[in-house]
C-alpha cells in the first residue's frame, strides 16, 4: 500500500511539517474554497502543489499530491437541474488540469445534500479519547424535532420516534445546537455552511429524485466522465455513502457491494473505481470488507482504513469510530486482501501494483485533545491508525513475497 495522508490545506491545523514526520509518502488533498462546479484552474492546482512540497523552514518536503480527495460533484449534477451540464463540463476541465499537473486519481462521491453524517464530533470514550458518532436517536430527534422535516415522524419507525421524543424532550438549548451543526458540518474544510432552511430547500430539491433516478443520474455522469479519464489515464473512484444506509427520506445508492457491482458495470472501464472506505462500508453488517476487497479489488484504487464499532446489529444503526485495529471490520484480514490484489497486480504487470491507503479519521489523544483540528482529523490519533496499519502491512508482506 502507498501510505498518504489527508491535508485541509494551509489552514490545517496539522501541518506538512507533521505530515513529513508521520513518515507517509504522499499527500490526499482537494481545492476546498473552489466553488462546487468552478473549474480547478492550473494556477490553483500549482500553488497547491508547491505548498505541498515545501516545509516551513522552505526545505523540500519530498512529498506530493497523490490523489484528490473530493472533487466535488454539485447537486445540480446529481438532480440534473439548473447548470448540471455546464457543472460536468467543468468537472471534466478540472481533471485534464489535475492530469496535466501530473495527478492520476480522483475521489469523489455520490452523495446528495450531506457528505459524511454524524451526531457527535467529539463523543467521549472512557480512556478520555474523543471520537466521532452517528447516534440514531439523536439523529431521529433532529430529524423531527430540530429539522422538523414534514415526512420525518413517517419515516421513522414508532419505537425511535418515542426514543426521539424523550431523547428531545432533555436537551439543553446548547446540544440542541451543537446536534444541528454537527449534522450539517459536511465536507471538511468546505465554505458551504447549511442553515435548516438550506437544508430544508435541499431535500425539497430532491422530492422528484427517487433511489432509481438518482442510479440514472450517476450513469449518465460516469458515462461523460469516465471515458474521459481512462483515455487520460485517470483513476476515478467513487466514495460510499456515509453512513451506508437512508437519512432523511434521500435516496442512497452507493451503500453495498451491490451497489458498486452495479455501478462498476454501467460503464465497465478500469477508470470508473472504488474508494473501498472500511469505516463507511462497515456500518453494516452485511458489508464483508475483505471480500468486498477480493471480489472488487481490480477496481479498487484507493483504500481509506478505519474501523467502526455498531451499537447493534441491524440496518440503520448508531455506531461510533473506534480505534484502527479495534473496531468489528476484520483490519488483518482487509489488509491481507489488499496484498494478495496488489500481488495480482504485480504478476499482471500493471502500472498501479500499489494501491494508495490512507489511515482514514483517528479518535483525539493526548495533545490532539485541545488543538482544534479537523473532526476525524487529529495528527496523534491518525498517526496512531497509520503506525498499526503499517505494523499490520510490514508483518504480512512477507507471506506475500515483498519486504517491506
Ligand atoms: C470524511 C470523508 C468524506 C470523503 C468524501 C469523498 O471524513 O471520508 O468526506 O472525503 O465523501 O468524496
Amino acid at each position: 500500500m502507498r501510505q498518504t495522508w489527508r491535508w485541509f490545506g494551509p489552514a490545517d491545523p496539522v501541518s506538512i511539517d507533521d505530515i513529513v514526520q508521520a513518515g507517509v509518502q504522499g499527500v490526499v488533498t482537494a481545492l476546498h474554497h473552489v466553488p462546487t462546479g468552478h473549474i480547478w484552474t492550473p494556477e490553483e492546482i500549482r500553488a497547491r502543489q508547491d505548498a505541498i512540497a515545501t516545509m516551513s523552514d522552505g526545505a523540500p518536503s519530498g512529498l506530493a499530491w497523490e490523489v484528490v480527495e473530493s472533487l466535488p460533484v454539485s447537486e445540480a449534477i446529481k438532480t440534473q437541474t439548473g447548470d448540471w451540464r455546464a457543472h460536468v463540463e467543468a468537472w471534466i476541465a478540472s481533471m485534464r488540469n489535475l492530469h496535466a499537473a501530473g495527478i492520476r486519481v480522483i475521489c469523489y462521491n455520490f452523495m446528495p445534500v450531506l457528505d459524511w453524517t454524524r451526531t457527535d464530533l467529539a463523543w467521549r470514550r472512557p480512556t478520555g479519547a474523543r471520537c466521532m458518532r452517528f447516534d440514531l436517536v439523536d439523529f431521529a430527534a433532529f430529524d423531527m424535532h430540530i429539522l422538523q422535516r414534514p415526512a420525518a415522524a413517517t419515516d421513522t419507525p414508532e419505537a425511535l420516534r418515542d426514543a426521539a421524543a424523550r431523547r428531545f424532550a432533555e436537551m439543553t438549548e446548547d446540544r440542541k445546537a451543537q446536534l444541528a451543526a454537527n449534522v450539517v458540518f459536511g465536507l471538511p474544510g468546505a465554505a458551504e455552511r447549511l442553515s435548516m432552511g438550506d437544508v430544508r430547500d435541499l431535500l425539497a430539491s430532491y422530492a422528484p429524485v427517487t433511489d432509481p433516478v438518482l442510479r440514472r443520474h450517476f450513469h449518465d455522469f460516469l458515462e461523460q466522465v469516465a471515458p474521459v479519464a481512462q483515455k487520460l489515464g485517470m483513476r476515478l473512484c467513487c466514495h460510499p455513502d456515509d453512513p451506508p444506509f437512508p437519512l432523511l427520506g434521500l435516496p442512497r445508492i452507493m451503500s453495498t457491494e451491490a451497489d458498486y457491482v452495479e455501478r462498476l458495470a454501467a460503464v465497465d472501464l478500469p477508470a470508473n473505481g472504488v474508494t473501498l472506505c472500511s469505516g463507511s462500508l462497515g456500518a453494516r453488517p452485511d458489508n464483508d470488507l475483505p471480500g468486498m476487497m477480493r471480489r472488487l479489488g481490480d477496481r479498487v484504487h484507493f483504500l481509506h482504513l478505519r474501523n467502526v464499532r455498531r451499537d447493534e446489529d441491524s440496518i440503520p444503526t448508531s455506531f461510533f469510530e473506534d480505534e484502527h485495529l479495534a473496531g468489528e471490520t476484520d483490519m488483518v484480514a482487509l489488509i491481507d486482501a489488499v496484498l494478495s490484489e496488489e500481488a495480482r497486480r504485480r504478476a499482471e504487470g500493471r502500472a498501479d501494483t500499489t494501491i494508495p491507503m490512507r489511515p482514514d479519521h483517528g479518535q483525539d489523544i493526548l495533545d490532539d485533545i485541545g488543538r482544534g483540528g479537523q473532526p476525524g482529523y487529529p495528527a496523534i490519533g491518525r498517526l496512531k491508525g497509520l503506525a498499526e496499519l503499517r505494523g499490520v502491512e510490514a508483518a504480512l508482506s512477507r507471506s506475500h513475497g515483498v519486504t517491506a
